[in-house]
């Protein structure tokens, strides 16, 4: 099995370190911290399910046994898929604490992506629920995983298991639990967006992570007396970090859960928990703001609103400031792969409308580079490149990414255009790659064009992103066809059956006789994307 690794040359971990923001903490250990201070304290809540910070770590702790007793061993890779249940903290603070390594799926992801994760993780074991919020059977996937995954041996499965190991099961001899484990070491592995191709894995270590959501606290205003709203999937990025559930749990705050970001969902539990901050990709915010005036829930409790994930324009962030007087706006633009970025608390509203924030750290490396890798005037749209105590140097098992995403002096090349103003903050102007940015949703080009091309009857494909008004950008799908013209809905219905996350699905398909690349000849596929992008705008 391929060993874990995040390395930051020892000058830079020495001067992290030095400066306070690697503490050596680790996952188990802040947990088990807030439960010696307050263990009848509320951890998470979800619909009528409260558990303290005991509870919590009681379940952890019997999972973390129980993982061991299956014969799942430190170290080992497991792929977890769970929604906004309590049992995505059982689970996680469970491998945690018996120094196994999760690997976090999104609900939405399918088969192909799980399958993916699980041969890249090399995973000994896949943890889902029964059955998603949306009625999706997971147990299906599973079958269907364990059929080409001969490595994998355990599925754990969160409700009715049929065949499988129910989580509610598990149990084993807590005397057998590892120690805590080292702070410098992969604690997890996170999800790439995907700008070229399938998702890569994000090594993140128990040191970087944890400075990134303490840091966050202290920048958003979590507390102990906090109570966080996770509206969109636990496992992604933003709403574990930024600030997120984790910085709420390692503040001693309470963390509750919504099964989904809808207003009519939302609005009731922010008035009967008193919730006092969230976070949301724009589309989200948007449609909050259209309701919150109203809607006849309090949700004056509320003070912080995050929005990111996706660019939130100035006109649209004013009306969520509007929607929302009660409550401050905090834009952030942040990646899995490390460097977060917000806009402060007292800002001025001009800062907190037109930009997309400032890094967390004073360490967060910056630069801005043309195409040419020089510096552009201060001002200038540039490739935003970053390094720092909480951005990773390397993607696991992917020599190819490595060395096409990061410098030689270790600077991750994030593919986002973006200005910095005269203050340091970040404005984003757009991605140099091509990938389609759907409501904080990330899909590669490539990844999709290559389904399409499996198509008997696609002869080449090309996806592009399009403006939309309510998504932020949609995909569409230019297909030139062969034998047989395939319609465009036969062309969804048949992506739908490559058992794909259902975002993935081409929202447009538009069947054309060719490419229309002149003798001038070959031309890059980027090239060849935005020029159909193009055509396809002038026509609307
Ligand atoms: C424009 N583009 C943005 C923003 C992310 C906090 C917040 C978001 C993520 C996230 C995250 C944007 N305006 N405000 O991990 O901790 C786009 C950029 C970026 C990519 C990263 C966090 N906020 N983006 O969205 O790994 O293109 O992380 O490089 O999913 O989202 O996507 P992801």
């Amino acid at each position: 099995m391929l060993p874990l690794k995040q390395v930051w040359p020892e000058e830079f971990a020495a001067r992290y370190r030095a400066a306070g923001y690697w503490r050596g903490e680790t996952f188990p250990g802040f947990l088990r911290a807030r439960v010696e201070e307050r263990p009848e304290a509320e951890a998470i809540i979800a619909g009528d399910v409260r558990w303290t910070y005991g509870e919590l770590w009681s379940r952890a702790e019997t999972a973390a046994a129980g993982f061991l007793a299956l014969g799942l061993r430190p170290g080992d890779r497991v792929v977890v898929q769970l929604g906004n249940i309590p049992e995505f903290f059982s689970v996680v603070f469970g491998l945690f604490r018996a120094q196994m390594v999760p690997v976090y799926a999104l609900p939405g992801h399918r088969l192909t992506e799980i399958a993916h994760f699980v041969h890249k993780a090399e995973a000994a074991a896949y943890v889902c629920a029964d059955r998603g919020a949306d009625g999706f059977d997971y147990r299906g996937l599973a079958r269907d995983l364990r059929a080409g995954a001969p490595d994998l041996r355990q599925v754990i499965v969160v409700g009715e298991a049929e065949e499988f190991t129910p989580l509610a099961g598990l149990d084993g001899d807590r005397s057998a639990l590892p120690g805590d484990p080292d702070p410098s070491s992969v604690a997890f592995l996170q999800i790439s967006g995907g700008t070229t191709g399938l998702s890569k894995l994000i090594p993140r270590t128990h040191d970087d992570y944890i400075y990134s959501f303490r840091a966050s606290n202290e920048i958003c205003g979590v507390t102990a007396d906090s109570v966080h709203l996770i509206a969109l999937p636990a496992a992604h990025n933003f709403p574990m970090s930024s600030p997120g559930h984790m910085g709420s749990l390692h503040a001693g705050g309470r963390v509750v859960l919504a099964p989904s970001p809808s207003p009519d969902i939302c609005f009731p539990i922010i008035a009967r928990e008193k919730v006092t901050i969230s976070g949301l990709v724009p589309p989200l915010a948007l449609l909050w703001a259209q309701s919150a005036p109203a809607s006849k829930h309090d949700l004056s409790s509320l003070k912080v609103l995050l929005v990111g994930g996706a660019k939130l324009t100035p006109e649209a962030a004013r009306r969520v400031q509007d929607a929302l007087p009660a409550c401050r706006l905090q834009q952030v633009f942040g990646m899995a792969e490390g460097l977060v970025n917000y806009t402060r608390l007292d800002d001025p509203d001009s800062t907190v409308l037109e930009t997309q924030g400032r890094p967390i750290s004073p360490d967060d490396e910056v630069l801005i580079l043309d195409d040419q890798g020089n510096p552009v005037p201060e001002g200038q749209p540039g490739n935003l490149l970053a390094r720092g105590p909480y951005t990773i140097r390397a993607y696991h098992n992917d020599d190819t990414a490595n060395a096409r995403s990061f410098t030689l002096d270790g600077f991750y090349r994030t593919g986002d255009i973006v200005c910095r103003t005269p203050g340091g903050y970040l404005v984003v102007q757009g991605r140099a790659g091509d990938h389609i940015n759907r409501a904080g949703e990330k899909i590669s080009a490539e990844e999709i064009e290559d389904h399409l091309l499996a198509h008997p009857n696609v002869f080449d494909a090309a996806v592009v992103s399009v403006p939309d008004e309510y998504l932020g950008e949609r995909s569409c799908a230019f297909i030139i066809p062969r034998g047989e013209k395939p319609r465009a809905a036969a062309i969804k219905a048949w992506m739908r059956g490559r058992a794909i996350a259902e975002f993935k699905v081409p929202d447009q398909v538009v069947l054309v006789d060719s490419f229309e690349t002149t003798a001038a000849g070959k031309i890059s596929r980027k090239e060849l994307r935005a020029r159909l992008r193009a055509k396809l705008l002038a026509e609307e």
